[in-house]
């Protein structure tokens, strides 16, 4: 919407939907727009008020969208652009807004761009991308390497050049050096945003400022010989952020998070001080990277409660002047249920208590679909199953390094981007999970079958209703936008606790990790003294268990993975 920008992202829940699984409308296995319309009530129910889509473009589906051919066209196994535009309205007549995927770091090789700049040295769009000489002695003209494997270097014989691509060969950079390549990207951001789109989420916009003298990295990142991605947040990268801000963001009231891989706190504040007109917020990784083992995230290790305490209360207590986002899951992420919870026993119990640790934080919560659910990492009948490129590299790369059978069937089950991507559960009995009558493009989970949505409306123990009840919350309590965070029991082996408060409402967050029973009192909490001659006053609002006591004395110990929300309702003035 155009008009200055506000800060309605602070209140905001945002909703990930990747369209190609989450609702088939017309019964080619793919989902779609009007898919997605026809579940907006769904999500209009669980509470959430933004959707971000992931890229819904022209794409030849290298990398499943994220190689886009034509910014401005739907691709059609979506729909069409009325298709598009009947989706905004519906979400904007439900008060929910709808936040676009901005892949600007590189283009598709079959983008009109890419075609003509790789046709000669001399054409309009020569230096829309970054053309290099092969080095004196032939060699490439560095030792990048791309996330998806082999050099981050393609050689096109038209032109006697190698092409950069951080991704695949058939993700060319654009050279964002070149003011043309920028100005070509702000009239491709304007077209959507007078269409009435409510922001961006920016792909892996860290990397589109590169060292001009592209000198060889360090050797970091080698198990996927992603050099480069290690070495992001190049040199103009904040000065193209304020110039796209100045020229196209501050001109509607829209959100923007950026993802930012391998970014610090005190990056990121860079990108997010609202002083310095960038981003409103970014996609930090590194509560994603501390269960990373030789292969990155296609390991056999978890992150160590402590090293989970630690990093995330680091995030909140520096970016005090910027903002977070607040996400365990994602189309590149595993199911954090099963990474980071029980996706056995106590599914449930952890699922919840994932989501009341994420939610009571600091920062916009991002909810992935099927997270509401509790979904688990799918098991895929065979190697051969997986389909996502990222996946496909590291099968390739750990067969190279003779790594056994069965510990690339354990990583991948663990680490494949794909265990986001199967079809949403929407009717476990019904064929395809109620998701499409045609055989589905990836095959649904089984594991899955009955975390469904059918099942999840009909019981309010079960995670739908949790989450609904912390989107809820952070609509009506102030503490959890505003208030500061303080983590509590630091060395606590089992409890992750925190306490939030504005000066007048004070909040407990309290989660186990535990699969046991354990001891715990309110007592074991640093309460103010007026909080100890006020513990009548204390309000349960949230618990993972239906039974938990609400008169908070009487609670003693934390079942397996129980989470409480505890509230110190401030003194009426
Ligand atoms: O991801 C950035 C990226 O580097 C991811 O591949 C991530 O680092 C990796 O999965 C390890 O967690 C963005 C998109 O989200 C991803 O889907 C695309 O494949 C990638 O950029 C290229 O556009
Ligand atoms: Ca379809």
């Amino acid at each position: 919407m155009k008009g200055p920008q506000t800060d309605w992202w602070k209140n905001s829940v945002v909703y990930q939907i990747y369209p190609q699984s989450f609702q088939d409308s017309n019964n080619d296995g793919i989902g779609d727009l009007n898919g997605i319309r026809s579940r907006l009530d769904y999500i209009e129910s669980l509470g959430a008020d933004t959707i971000w889509l992931n890229p819904i473009y022209v794409s030849p589906l290298v990398d499943n969208g994220y190689d886009i051919a034509d910014y401005r066209a739907i691709n059609p196994m979506y729909g069409t652009m009325e298709d598009f535009d009947a989706l905004l309205a519906e979400a904007h007549a439900k008060g929910i807004r709808i936040i676009m995927d901005l892949v600007v770091n590189h283009t598709s090789d079959q983008h009109d761009w890419f075609i003509q700049s790789k046709s000669s040295r001399d054409n309009p769009y020569s230096d829309f991308y970054i053309w290099k000489d092969a080095k004196e002695d032939g060699s490439l003209p560095n030792n990048w390497g791309s996330t998806f494997g082999g050099p981050a270097w393609t050689y096109v014989p038209e032109r006697d050049q190698y092409y950069l691509h951080c991704f695949a060969k058939e993700q060319p950079d654009l050279n964002w050096e070149n003011p043309a390549v920028r100005e070509a990207v702000y009239d491709d951001m304007r077209f959507w945003l007078d269409k009435g789109v409510d922001g961006f989420r920016m792909d892996v916009i860290s990397v589109i400022s590169k060292d001009p003298a592209f000198p060889d990295n360090d050797g970091r990142y080698t198990y996927i010989k992603s050099y480069y991605m290690g070495a992001s947040n190049g040199p103009r990268v904040h000065e193209f952020l304020q110039e796209m801000n100045e020229k196209v963001l501050s001109h509607y009231d829209v959100m923007t998070v950026g993802e930012t891989p391998n970014t610090t706190t005190d990056q990121a504040l860079l990108y997010t001080d609202p002083e310095r007109k960038e981003l409103n917020m970014i996609f930090q990784f590194e509560h994603m990277h501390l269960d990373y083992g030789k292969y990155g995230k296609f390991s056999v290790e978890r992150a160590p409660l402590a090293d989970l305490k630690e990093n995330l209360s680091k995030w909140q207590y520096n970016l005090e002047q910027g903002w977070n986002s607040l996400y365990w899951n994602n189309h590149d992420q595993p199911r954090a249920v099963s990474r980071n919870g029980d996706d056995g026993k106590y599914r449930v119990e952890s699922a919840k208590m994932l989501g009341t640790l994420l939610h009571g934080m600091k920062g916009t919560p991002y909810i992935y679909m099927g997270e509401e659910l509790g979904q688990i990492n799918p098991v895929f009948p065979s190697l051969d199953d997986y389909q996502d490129i990222e996946t496909r590299c590291f099968i390739d790369l750990l067969r190279e390094n003779n790594e056994p059978e069965s510990f690339i069937r354990e990583v991948c089950h663990n680490g494949s981007r794909d265990n986001a991507r199967v079809p949403m559960v929407w009717d476990g009995d019904q064929p395809n999970h109620g998701f499409s009558s045609h055989e589905p493009w990836l095959p649904c989970s089984k594991a899955n079958q009955e975390i469904s949505v059918k099942n999840a409306l009909k019981d309010p123990d079960l995670v739908f209703y949790h989450y609904r009840k912390l989107i809820a919350l952070r609509k009506t309590l102030p503490v959890l936008r505003d208030g500061t965070y303080t983590l509590l029991l630091e060395d606590h082996p089992q409890i992750f606790a925190y306490k939030r408060t504005d000066g007048s409402d004070t909040l407990y967050v309290i989660c186990s990790f535990a699969d046991g029973t354990i001891p715990f009192s309110i007592q074991d909490l640093p309460l103010s003294n007026q909080e100890k001659s006020n513990l009548n006053h204390a309000q349960l609002l949230l618990s993972g268990y239906p039974d938990t006591p609400q008169e908070i004395e009487k609670i003693h110990s934390l079942r397996p993975y129980e989470s409480l929300m505890i509230l110190f309702p401030g003194q009426p003035d």
